[in-house]
């Protein structure tokens, strides 16, 4: 494949400072040397800058950064619609903000394709606030409720060109959500394998009924990982642990099936903060999972996982 790394060191998004850093994380970690040693070539476009900032204002006043946020989403959403006919794109957080401009702008580019798009979405949080719900304020809470249409969004953040069907979006690894999130996620109908989903039935059939769906579409796959969908014990780089996330394992496994479907065309890694890491092993085991997700294994495996 040929990789194209795309930085965005947005944190405004976040309660706390730090996730700008992600992108040298990332790299520092060896990620481009990661993916050519598994054969790949590797593009660095460096990092994005954000749009003109716009004032706005908006009568939940618990808002943080709002000119800031909309004003990434503006310029990743045109970023990830260029990149998605380019290649395989890895776009480099910064905070999950992030995400409503990649969701956007990588739907349009499939929608333009005539491919139907989907999304597995690796996270504690489902991220599903509306500008209007969200009581923490801050804006990486609200990436997928934007990117699917949900309202309230319109003059702040970009129009959507080609919104994301929520029942186009598989979440895993889900054990933070607020009431408000709850009632709007199933009414939307995105798929939620919760913690304890995982914990029953294991994430290898949930995430295969998911890839088969994908397949089965002739669908393109969008993954977005954030690093709290990682147990706090093996990933503690991030502003917003939260305690039984999943393990090395599991994370391994979901990585190793998404390479062997053949389905994902594009990522993001979102939310490393490599101030709160230690000495760089949040990011490094980061690195070690998009190497699984791109082809990294222990042995050959006669069927391929996805598709099977
Ligand atoms: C919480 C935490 N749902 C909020 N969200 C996220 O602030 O809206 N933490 N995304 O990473
Ligand atoms: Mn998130
Ligand atoms: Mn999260
Ligand atoms: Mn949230």
């Amino acid at each position: 494949k040929h990789c194209i790394l795309l930085g965005a060191p947005l944190q405004e998004g976040t309660g706390r400072l730090g996730c700008d850093m992600g992108p040298s994380a990332f790299r520092a970690a060896g990620l481009a040397g990661a993916l050519q040693e598994l054969g790949h070539s590797v593009e660095d476009r460096g990092n994005l800058a954000p749009a003109p900032r716009r004032q706005l204002h908006h009568a939940n006043s618990a808002i943080k950064n709002l000119p800031e946020v909309a004003a990434w989403t503006e310029a990743l959403s045109d970023a990830a619609y260029r990149l998605g006919a380019e290649g395989m794109p890895i776009v480099i957080g910064g905070d999950h903000a992030m995400a409503a401009g990649t969701l956007a702008g990588f739907s349009r580019r499939a929608a333009e394709m005539g491919r139907p798009f989907f999304v597995l979405w690796l996270d504690a949080h489902p991220d599903f606030h509306t500008l209007d719900s969200t009581q923490s304020g801050n804006l990486h809470g609200c990436p997928v409720a934007y990117a699917t249409g949900q309202p309230g969004f319109e003059g702040y953040f970009p129009p959507l060109a080609a919104p994301v069907r929520p029942d186009h979006i598989c979440m895993m690894g889900i054990r933070s959500v607020d009431p408000a999130e709850r009632t709007a996620l199933a009414a939307a109908g995105v798929t939620v394998h919760d913690m304890r989903a995982i914990d029953e039935h294991g994430v290898g059939p949930l995430l295969q009924a998911f890839l088969r769906r994908v397949a089965e579409a002739n669908g393109v796959l969008h993954v977005s990982l954030d690093v709290d969908f990682l147990d706090p014990g093996i990933a503690p780089g991030v502003g917003t642990t939260v305690p039984g996330g999943a393990t090395f394992r599991e994370a391994h496994l979901i990585m190793e099936m998404l390479h062997d479907s053949g389905l994902v065309a594009s990522v993001d890694l979102v939310e490393l903060n490599p101030f709160l890491d230690e000495r760089g092993r949040t990011a490094l085991l980061m690195v070690d999972l998009v190497a699984s997700l791109m082809g990294k294994r222990v042995m050959d495996r006669p069927t391929r996982a996805g598709t099977a």
